[in-house]
């Protein structure tokens, strides 16, 4: 529309994310997206470009699912960059194009990236379990947008916690506040993706859609922070209780305290992430749901919340929201894409487009399992758990030479809820004879800390492989290589790998890990049955085919 006005690029630059009109470009259009902000839940992500061009944006705008965002935009045009701001090409002149991730962090060097902007980066696989607790630097990411900057040395007082009540009330607590106000509290608990080993299941049954983590998408640390049931009484939340175990009647009727049972909260992050979860699990103390300013004994690092983040144990960790700036608590979920549309699993056969609104939001975790390390023949004596005693016994057989069957694993299990793992099984030969592992004790003497098992239980495991040794080869991934160990079940050379000898007359062999938490949950065989396309809860036996080198 030729009519419409002509605007020069500093007045556009006056309308940012601090005026009360925000304004967008887009090629030379100039569009005035102050109604969309206030009428699309998620609309002020698009706030991060007001005052600038919102191309650099589209990238990250699609990864986050705007329906139709430049259809939305177009309702908003109100007129042209004006041509002395123009370039010959018709484009805007010496306009930075900005890069949305500019402030990200320095990263770890060991982390697998899968993609660098969004950061999202796994645990390399010989590291992961390889501590009980993950390190800081190798502590998994994953991250939907860029990581917002808050200044370290002022946060205490500049970062604000607000909760809004179900009345609409809301109370704000700076971080300085909440760190002094409330008995701090540390817990030991897993974050996992629910991505994690979605890898497995589009290499088993197909294409799905998401990250294709490996195994590594998990990590284990001790968070420390205050009860978020503790700040949400202080802030005035009342609801109905339910006073003993005893009384049969429904909790007291009065229509203004609701029943908590009814009520959710919603997390927000400062980058415009939100996820909820139901209001029980936040209030009862045993829960241990935390808003968490430490990490592993420091302040939390920027890309793990920095400076405060949700941690809800035995959760997805697409609930544990950083940079956590708003709660609310509210009579529905989280109106977000992260709690309506993409942490969901449907039926094998829902295909492509399956019904979101039906199904469940992905809450506690379900059991799984995986292998992270593997040493075969003369590398066994390699493993950093392995008793001296054992090799030296070998050895006196006269078997120092005929070891190259042996074999030694490690890796993890863990379960959602506070389900302790009851036991892990180990099968050498593709399931038709199987073992115990041996579960490591690392909670001993109370080191593990919150109400119930939050972390991971790491496992070992010994044997031998089924085949007679000959002089055949396969690869074996060493513990600190950074491949992950799917390397071996394509029968590829793992990186750092090292060539072993097994048996010929079997080629192939598959060991296999599964874990029953003491719920009696347990994995299911294969993935064909829990198939969905968005990948979501790949937790199917994690099984390894080890084959000689062609
Ligand atoms: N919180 C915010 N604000 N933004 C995000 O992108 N990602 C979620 C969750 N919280 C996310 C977030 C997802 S899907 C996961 S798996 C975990 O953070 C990852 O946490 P980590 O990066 O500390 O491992
Ligand atoms: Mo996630």
């Amino acid at each position: 529309d030729p009519s419409l006005p002509r605007y020069r690029l500093s007045t556009i630059r006056q309308h940012d994310a601090h005026s009360p009109e925000p304004w967008v470009t887009s090629s030379d259009k100039v569009y005035n997206i102050t109604s969309w902000v206030s009428a699309h839940p998620g609309g002020d992500i698009i706030l991060r470009a007001a005052g600038k061009s919102i191309d650099p944006y589209w990238e990250i705008f699609s990864i986050h699912k705007q329906p139709h965002v430049r259809e939305i935009l177009d309702q908003y045009l109100i007129g042209y960059i004006d041509v002395a701001d123009l370039g010959p090409d018709g484009r805007p002149k010496m306009e930075e194009v900005e890069d949305p991730f500019e402030g990200d962090p320095k990263r770890d060097e060991r982390l697998v990236t899968l993609t660098a902007k969004p950061r999202n980066a796994e645990t390399p696989t010989g590291e992961v379990a390889r501590e009980f607790i993950t390190e800081r630097g190798v502590f998994y990411v994953r991250n939907h947008m860029w990581v917002p900057q808050v200044d370290e040395r002022t946060a205490d007082d500049t970062h604000v916690l607000t909760v809004e009540l179900p009345d609409g009330e809301e109370r704000r607590y700076t971080l300085r506040e909440l760190k002094t106000k409330f008995p701090s509290h540390r817990v030991t608990a897993v974050l996992q993706c629910s991505g994690n080993r979605r890898s497995d299941m589009t290499r088993q049954v197909g294409h799905t859609n998401g990250l294709q983590w490996g195994v590594g998408a998990i990590s284990n640390a001790e968070w420390e922070g205050v009860r978020l049931a503790d700040v949400l009484a202080d802030a005035g939340l009342k609801v109905a209780s339910y006073p003993s175990l005893t009384q049969t009647s429904p909790p007291p009727s009065d229509p203004q305290i609701p029943d908590p049972n009814t009520l959710h909260i919603h997390f927000h992050g400062l980058e415009a992430y939100s996820a909820s979860i139901p209001l029980p699990k936040a209030l009862s103390p045993s829960e241990d749901v935390l808003l968490a300013y430490g990490m592993n004994g420091g302040p939390l690092p920027r890309d793990h919340g920095f400076p405060l983040r949700a941690i809800v144990p035995g959760t997805v960790a697409a609930r544990s929201v950083k940079w956590l700036s708003k709660i609310r608590v509210a009579d529905e979920e989280a109106t977000s894409q992260w709690q309506r549309r993409d942490y969901k699993c449907f039926g094998p056969n829902e295909g492509a487009n399956p019904d979101w609104e039906r199904a469940v939001a992905i809450q506690e975790m379900p059991v799984t399992s995986a292998v992270t390390g593997v040493w075969v023949g003369s590398d066994v004596k390699r493993v950093p758990w392995m008793g001296e005693k054992r090799l030296l016994a070998t050895e006196e057989k006269g078997e120092g030479k005929k070891n190259e069957g042996e074999v030694a694993l490690q890796g993890y299990a863990y379960s959602g809820g506070g389900r302790a793992i009851a036991r892990v099984d180990i099968s050498l030969d593709g399931g038709n004879t199987w073992d115990q592992a041996e579960l490591v004790d690392d909670c001993a003497g109370g080191k593990c800390k919150g109400s119930k098992a939050w972390a991971w239980t790491r496992w070992r495991y010994c044997g031998t492989l089924p085949s007679p040794p000959t002089t055949r080869t396969i690869s074996s991934a060493s513990p600190s290589s950074s491949a992950p160990i799917q390397a071996l079940e394509d029968g590829a050379e793992a990186q750092n790998g090292t060539e072993k000898k097994i048996g010929e007359k079997d080629a192939c062999t598959e060991l296999i890990v599964k874990a029953t938490d003491t719920s009696y949950n347990s994995q299911p065989e294969t993935h064909a049955g829990i198939y969905n396309v968005r990948g979501n809860l790949a937790t199917a036996w994690h099984r390894l085919r080890v084959c000689p080198k062609c």
